[in-house]
C-alpha cells in the first residue's frame, strides 16, 4: 500500500521502505518488513524471483552450499516442508524454490517486476530517499534496502570486433530462458570460473566441438554430487532450528563434516599427510577437501602441499599431458581464488571434441564475423560464450549511480575502492542499507543465512529509529577507517588479498584493488555488528525527527 503527495510529483509514491532486488534477501527482508506492518515495495529488474538464481541459468548452474544449509531458516514450517532433491541443488531447483517462498508468503503483489532503478538520491530536507526506475516510476520512502547481489554486473572484457560476430553470443549470467541451440554446433568458450568450469561438461556433451579458452586455470575439486539422502534429510529436519544457530557461530555459517578433524598438515608425516589427503579428496566434497587442515590457507609452504596434491590429482585425469599441465593452477596459492567444484570438468578434457586453447601465452586479438582470432590462430565458431565473470560486490551499488548527502556520488565516496562500516552502510548516505555489501563477509560466507542475519539487524536498527524518533542515520568516515582497519587486519592473515582475482577487484581494468569482503568470519563479524546495536548505536550518525509544535511551526532538534 501507497500515498501519494503532490510536494513529491504527481506519480511519486510513498513508502516507508524500498527494497532493490528480489532475490533471497530481498524476499526476506520484503517479508519481514511486511510483518512489521510497514509500507514497503520491492523492486526487480528480471520478471521473476530469485535473483543470482534467476540470471544464471545457464546448464550446469549449480550452488557448491549443500542443499540442506542453503535455504531459509526463517520459518520452521517451511524448512520441514520444502525437499531437495540433490545434496547440491541446481539452479532450477533454487529457483523453483525462489518462487515457492515467494508464493508461499504471498510477496509477489508488492514486487514491482522488470523495473531497474536508475536514480537513487537522499532529499537532505525531508531524510527520505528517492528511488526511480528505468520505467519511470518514483518511490519516495525513509529507507532503502539494497539486496542488488554480489555477482550482478556481468564482465564482458572489450574485445574488437564484438558487434560483428554473426554467431550466437551469450553470458552466462543472461542466458536465454528458453535455452540456447548448443547441439551440432562449434562452441567458444571463454572463461574457466566457476561458471566456465560448470557449463563446460555440459556443452561438451551436446556440441560438435568445444573450444576452451583459458587465460587462468583453476583449482577445481569434485563437487559428489548427489541425490539428497533422505536419512540425511531427516536427520536435518530432526534438528533443524539447533542446527540453524550452530551455523551462525562459524567462520563460514556452514557446518562442516570435518570440522572437528582438523590439524596441521604438518602434525603428519610426507606419507601420512598424501594418505590424509587421498581420503579426503575421495570422501570430501570440495569445500570441506580444502578444509582438510587448518594451516593451508594461511601458510604458504602448507598451502603449496595441497596444491601439488591436486595438482597431481588433474595430471591423473587429462590424458594428454600437454593440456594437464596447463589445466594445472601453478601462480597463485589454492584457496586464494574461489575453490571451484565440479562434475567431471578435467574428464571433459579427455573427450575428441574439446580443445583447450591457452590465451595467457596467445591472447584473444579480435572477434570476427565467424569466430575469434587469437594471436597465433583463427578458431571459427557458431556460438561464443562468454564466462568471464562479474564487476563483483561494488558493481550492482555503483551502477545505480546513487547520490548521498549534499549531493555526493557514491561513485566518488568509493573510487578508491568501497569503504563502509560492516558492509551495511557506508558514510554520506544515511538510510540507506545494504545486504552483503563490500566490507562484509558476503560471498565467503554462506549467503541466505547470512543475509537473513543481516536484513534482521537492518530491522532491528529500523525499529530503534523508529522508537527514538531519529530521522537521519549513518555512519562516519571515522567508523569506516576503524572497519577498514579490521577487514585489512583479517586480510593479511590470508591468501585471497595476495591473489588476483574478482575477490580483489582484479578481473575488472581499471577497478581500484582491495580485497572486497571480509575475511575474519561471519561469528565475530555477527558479534561486532550485535555489540554495536547493544550498545546503543555509539558513534553512528542520528538525527532526531523534526517536532511539530503547532500546525505550522517546526523546530528542528
Ligand atoms: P570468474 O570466477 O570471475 O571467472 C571469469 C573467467 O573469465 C576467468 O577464467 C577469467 O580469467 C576469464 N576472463 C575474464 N576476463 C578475461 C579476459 N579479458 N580475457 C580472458 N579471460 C578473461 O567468474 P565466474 O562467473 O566463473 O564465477 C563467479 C562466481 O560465481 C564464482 O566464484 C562463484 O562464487 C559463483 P582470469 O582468471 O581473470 O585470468
Amino acid at each position: 500500500m501507497s500515498t501519494s503527495t503532490p510536494e513529491a510529483g504527481p506519480t511519486a509514491e510513498h513508502f516507508d521502505a524500498v527494497v532493490i532486488g528480489a532475490g533471497f534477501s530481498g524476499m526476506y527482508a520484503l517479508h519481514r518488513l511486511r510483518q512489521q506492518g510497514r509500507r514497503v515495495v520491492c523492486v526487480e529488474a528480471g520478471d521473476g524471483v530469485g535473483g543470482t538464481w534467476y540470471w544464471n541459468r545457464y546448464p550446469g548452474a549449480r550452488v557448491d552450499i549443500e542443499s540442506m544449509q542453503y535455504s531459509y531458516s526463517f520459518d520452521e514450517e517451511l524448512q520441514q516442508e520444502w525437499s531437495w532433491s540433490e545434496h547440491f541443488s541446481p539452479q532450477p531447483d533454487l529457483e523453483a524454490y525462489a518462487n515457492h517462498v515467494a508464493d508461499r508468503f504471498d510477496l509477489r503483489e508488492d514486487i514491482r517486476f522488470e523495473t531497474r532503478v536508475n536514480e537513487l538520491t537522499f532529499d537532505d530536507t525531508v531524510d527520505k530517499w528517492t528511488v526511480g526506475t528505468a520505467s519511470g516510476d518514483r518511490f519516495v520512502a525513509t529507507y532503502v534496502i539494497a539486496a542488488t547481489g554480489s555477482l550482478d554486473v556481468s564482465n564482458v572484457p572489450d574485445w574488437p570486433g564484438l558487434d560483428r560476430f554473426r554467431g550466437q553470443a551469450y553470458h552466462t549470467s543472461r542466458w536465454p530462458k528458453e535455452g540456447a541451440e548448443l547441439a551440432g554446433k562449434r562452441v567458444g568458450l571463454i572463461g574457466t570460473g566457476s561458471t566456465g568450469i560448470q557449463i563446460t561438461p555440459e556443452i561438451a556433451a551436446v556440441a560438435e566441438h568445444l573450444t576452451a579458452f583459458q587465460r587462468t586455470p583453476n583449482f577445481s575439486l569434485p563437487a559428489r554430487n548427489r541425490r539428497l539422502d533422505p536419512d540425511y534429510e531427516r536427520e536435518w529436519k530432526a534438528d533443524y532450528p539447533e542446527r540453524r544457530k550452530q551455523i551462525l557461530g562459524t567462520h563460514g555459517a556452514v557446518l562442516m563434516s570435518n570440522a572437528a578433524e582438523q590439524r596441521s598438515i604438518f602434525d603428519y608425516t610426507a606419507e601420512e599427510r598424501e594418505e590424509v589427503m587421498e581420503r579426503a579428496w575421495n570422501a570430501r566434497n570440495g569445500l570441506e577437501f580444502i578444509r582438510t587442515f587448518t594451516d593451508t590457507s594461511s601458510d604458504p609452504k602448507a598451502n603449496e602441499i595441497l596444491a601439488e596434491f591436486v595438482r597431481n590429482k588433474i595430471r591423473s585425469i587429462v590424458h594428454d599431458p600437454e593440456t594437464a599441465e596447463l589445466l594445472c593452477p601453478k601462480t597463485y596459492p589454492i584457496g586464494g581464488k574461489r575453490i571451484c567444484i565440479d562434475s567431471g570438468y578435467y574428464e571433459t578434457f579427455n573427450r575428441d571434441n574439446v580443445t583447450l586453447v591457452d590465451i595467457r601465452t596467445h591472447p584473444i586479438e579480435e572477434v570476427t564475423e565467424s569466430g575469434i582470432r587469437t594471436t597465433e590462430a583463427e578458431h571459427d565458431l557458431d556460438v561464443i560464450i562468454f564466462a568471464t565473470g562479474f564487476d563483483a560486490m561494488t558493481g550492482s551499488m555503483l551502477r545505480m549511480d546513487p547520490t548521498g548527502v549534499d549531493g555526493a556520488r557514491l561513485a566518488d565516496h568509493w573510487a578508491d575502492g568501497p569503504r563502509t562500516v560492516f558492509g551495511l552502510m557506508t558514510a554520506g548516505f544515511p538510510n540507506l542499507f545494504m545486504v552483503h555489501g563490500p566490507g562484509s563477509p558476503s560471498v565467503l560466507a554462506q549467503m541466505i543465512t547470512t543475509g537473513e542475519w543481516q536484513v534482521d539487524w537492518i530491522l532491528r536498527t529500523i525499529d530503534h529509529l523508529d522508537e527514538n524518533g531519529i530521522s537521519r542515520f549513518g555512519v562516519t568516515p571515522a567508523q569506516e577507517s576503524e572497519w577498514a582497519g579490521e577487514v585489512d587486519t583479517a586480510a593479511s592473515r590470508t591468501m585471497h588479498a595476495r591473489t588476483d582475482s574478482w575477490y580483489t577487484g582484479a578481473n575488472i581494468p581499471g577497478k581500484p584493488r582491495a580485497l572486497l569482503m571480509y575475511v575474519g568470519g561471519f561469528q565475530r563479524y555477527s558479534d561486532l555488528c550485535t555489540r554495536a546495536a547493544e550498545e546503543g548505536y555509539t558513534g553512528f550518525e542520528m538525527k532526531q525527527r523534526a517536532l511539530t509544535l503547532g500546525p505550522n511551526h517546526q523546530t528542528p532538534q
